[in-house]
């Protein structure tokens, strides 16, 4: 079979799995990695050490899976509404993307099948070992490189067919498939809608953000305290933010809610309840949102989040 016809199967296979787009590259190093190397010296990855922990493997993929030496890279849809305006008082958003069962979970088995069927079409020995997120994978700029989509002002990846509220998977192998065209073009054009909407103004420059200053990373990955200034801008955001993917132009066009059973999807999840969250016990927390990412800033970081919006609410 040619590398062409088995890189064909892949792509019919991940479809027929439910990723809208799937695309394949090599692991030859990122003609970006240098804006890695840059953002890690100037602190901006906050508290991530796992970051710089990484940063090696990020910028020499064909070290991360030994004997690989080509990604499929995959996206999928987790675009959701958010609840009509105004929101209800007493209540704090969540990001679309976390409405549900958590995506490393939840994506973790179609990603397998997928690896599946590149063993079935490789030789005897294939390998392909799946990564979600989690993991030392440049996943934007591999995806980029695989002609999935653009790198945006805002840093995400910009599907011109579906926008940029997807995840990104990725599998690394060793079969022998053909490769994608990079996607080259810049789709952005003068558009700046992300960049001036950030309410805390965490992009220093297009294409730069700078976490410390991200209400996603303030939300879910920030141990701690939340500096006032900060925190005051958060409003009633109390788990992740999608402020700079809401603004953009190619998601007001083409942002579409495709109905996913894997992500299992709670609309109770959109929109909590300040109140009981400020004060929810651990065992609680555990119980009722154990299943999904809030899991990552935990009870602990809830809380802190739910107060935060609560005392915005009062400014308000
Ligand atoms: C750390 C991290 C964060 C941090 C830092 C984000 C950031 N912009 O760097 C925080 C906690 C803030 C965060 C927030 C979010 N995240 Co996040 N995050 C990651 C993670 C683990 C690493 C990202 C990273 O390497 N950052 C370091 C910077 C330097 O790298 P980068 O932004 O990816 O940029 C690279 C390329 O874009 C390239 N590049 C730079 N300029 C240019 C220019 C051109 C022309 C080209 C071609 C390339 C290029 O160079 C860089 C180095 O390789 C990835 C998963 C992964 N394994 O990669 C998910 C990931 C990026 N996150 C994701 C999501 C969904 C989010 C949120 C939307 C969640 C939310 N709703 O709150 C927000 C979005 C905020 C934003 N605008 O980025 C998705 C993005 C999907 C997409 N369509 O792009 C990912 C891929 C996870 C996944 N598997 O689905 N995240």
């Amino acid at each position: 079979m040619t590398p062409e016809r088995r890189a064909a199967l892949v792509k019919d296979r991940a479809r027929a799995l439910g990723f809208e787009s799937c695309g394949v590259t090599d692991l030859s190093p990122p003609p970006h990695a240098e804006q890695l190397t840059t953002w890690l010296a100037t602190g901006m990855a906050g508290t991530m050490t796992y970051m710089h922990r990484q940063a090696g493997l990020r910028r020499e993929p064909e070290r991360i899976v030994p004997g690989a030496t080509r990604v499929v890279v995959v996206t999928r849809n987790h675009y959701v509404p958010d609840p009509p305006p105004p929101h209800r008082s007493g209540r704090g958003l969540v990001a679309k993307y976390a409405r549900g069962k958590d995506y490393h979970d939840a994506l973790r088995a179609p990603l397998q099948e997928l690896a599946q069927e590149i063993e079935r079409l490789g030789e005897s020995e294939t390998i392909a070992r799946v990564f979600i997120d989690a993991g030392p994978v440049p996943e934007r700029e591999l995806a980029q490189r695989a002609g999935l989509g653009w790198i945006g002002k805002n840093t995400m990846l910009i599907d011109p067919k579906a926008g940029s509220f997807c995840f990104i998977g990725s599998i690394f192998t060793d079969a022998d498939l053909a490769i994608d065209l990079p996607f080259e073009a810049d789709r952005c054009g003068t558009c700046r809608k992300c960049l001036d909407a950030c309410p805390t103004d965490a992009f220093p420059q297009e294409r730069v953000l700078d976490s410390r200053l991200c209400i996603s990373y303030l939300t879910i990955e920030h141990r701690g305290e939340i500096a006032s200034s900060l925190a005051a801008q958060m409003g009633h955001r109390v788990f992740g933010c999608d402020i700079c993917q809401d603004v953009c132009p190619w998601n007001q066009k083409f942002a579409t809610e495709i109905g996913d059973a894997a992500l299992e999807r709670d609309a109770a999840l959109a929109e909590i309840d300040l109140r009981k969250m400020s004060d929810i016990a651990d065992a609680e927390f555990d119980r009722s949102y154990g299943w999904t990412a809030l899991e990552r800033p935990g009870a602990t970081g809830m809380r802190r989040n739910a107060r935060i919006a609560a005392s915005n609410a009062l400014e308000e």
